[in-house]
């Protein structure tokens, strides 16, 4: 048991004690040293027992009177502490934000990946939506509700890369699976899930079994969809527009639609744009020479019905555009097959800086 001592001179020392402490283990100590369970202050706390009830009466009150005022001295010094402690790792951690980054440090954006947030941004500016769904598919979603009947010999254009069997399960037969050869069953999915209005855009990976030097076995497409009870041919061909102009940032760019075949869409189009090829270089503008840039149409019936849209009610039109060459155009890549080799010097010329913000989002043409 300790014995009794002077608590003025107790009180004193434990103040010091706080007031000295420089940092918060410092004051942690100093507070076991007082407060603690071996502490000078609970030590004389238990020695209250062998005094008279009137002397321990008054000692208790004085110890007590000690106690709080060396808790409140160790909050204030708490206090104290944090904010030095905070002051002291603001100034060490400043950083001047107004410092240009270093972006030659950080890698760069894949040009297909640019092009595609670059078609994305245009779309989207204009109303729609991104949707997404497997790369792995099964017949219904790429072919079959898509108005591909079977034996249809479109099918056999496609150069389907195919999987093995999903095996029987759930009553359900066993089903061939593919690899997505257009994006195209992410806008059934979306029929299937959704009710109109639909206004989406789905780009993605897909695949076709064919390698030359203009193809190759995976590539990239956006496609997208619109379907409301009076959307018609003219809102498809002002949403191209805007889009072409938009994305090669020329203001009086010509479209010209000339009557295609797609199965899913009737009537069908495929869609030049202006262009010229003077000293075998194409360049996009009001040239008098035409190229190539996409396919569109309105929904057929079939793929409306086949979707779960009652095509009494709703039509609407669909488009599918290619991102790889869109992108060789844009930026002057010579070459497709270069797009898939991963040479890290082609990436640093033709790649792009992460904080590079997609053309349409800065004004046009910049
Ligand atoms: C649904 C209904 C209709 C999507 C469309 C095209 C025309 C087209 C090609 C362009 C270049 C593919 O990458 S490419 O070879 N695509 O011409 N795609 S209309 O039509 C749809 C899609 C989904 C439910």
């Amino acid at each position: 048991m300790a014995e009794p001592v002077d608590l003025d001179r107790l009180k004193d020392d434990l103040l010091a004690q706080v007031s000295a402490a420089a940092d918060s283990p410092a004051l942690e100590a100093a507070r076991v040293a007082a407060l603690g369970k071996k502490g000078a202050l609970t030590q004389q706390m238990k020695s209250l027992g062998g005094l008279d009830p009137e002397a321990r009466r008054l000692r208790g009150q004085a110890l007590n009177a000690v106690k709080d005022a060396v808790a409140e001295a160790i909050e204030a010094r708490k206090a104290a502490l944090a904010e030095s402690e905070l002051a002291d790792r603001l100034e060490r951690e400043r950083v001047d934000v107004t410092l240009p980054v270093r972006p030659e440090r950080v890698g760069r954006i894949h040009p297909i990946s640019q092009t595609m947030a670059e078609m994305v941004a245009i779309f989207c500016e204009m109303g729609f939506t991104v949707a997404e769904g497997p790369d792995i598919e099964d017949d219904f979603h790429n072919f079959a509700a898509l108005n591909f009947p079977d034996g249809h010999p479109a099918r056999d254009m496609h150069d389907t890369f195919y999987l093995p069997d999903r095996p029987a399960a759930d009553g359900k037969p066993a089903e061939r699976l593919l690899l997505r050869t257009h994006t195209s069953p992410v806008q059934v999915r979306t029929m299937l899930a959704e009710k109109p209005p639909i206004r989406i855009i789905a780009p993605g990976r897909t695949y076709r079994s064919d390698y030359d030097m203009t193809h190759t076995p995976m590539f990239h497409q956006v496609e997208g969809l619109v379907i409301d009870e009076s959307t018609h041919m003219g809102h498809l061909k002002g949403c191209l527009e805007e889009f072409c102009r938009s994305f090669f940032g020329v203001e009086d760019l010509p479209l010209r639609f000339r009557p295609s075949y797609f199965p899913f869409t009737e009537p069908s189009a495929e869609v030049d744009i202006g262009c010229s090829r003077a000293d075998g270089q194409i360049k996009i503008g009001n040239y008098g020479d035409w190229l190539e840039i996409l396919g569109c149409g309105m929904v057929h019936p079939n793929v409306l019905e086949a979707c779960g849209v009652d095509s009494s009610r709703y039509q609407g039109f669909a488009f599918g555009l290619g991102v790889e060459r869109p992108a060789m155009l844009k930026y002057g890549i010579p070459d497709l097959r270069t797009f898939f080799e991963s040479d890290v010097r082609w990436l640093k010329h033709y790649g792009f800086l992460p904080l590079d913000i997609p053309a349409p989002a800065t004004g046009f043409g910049s």
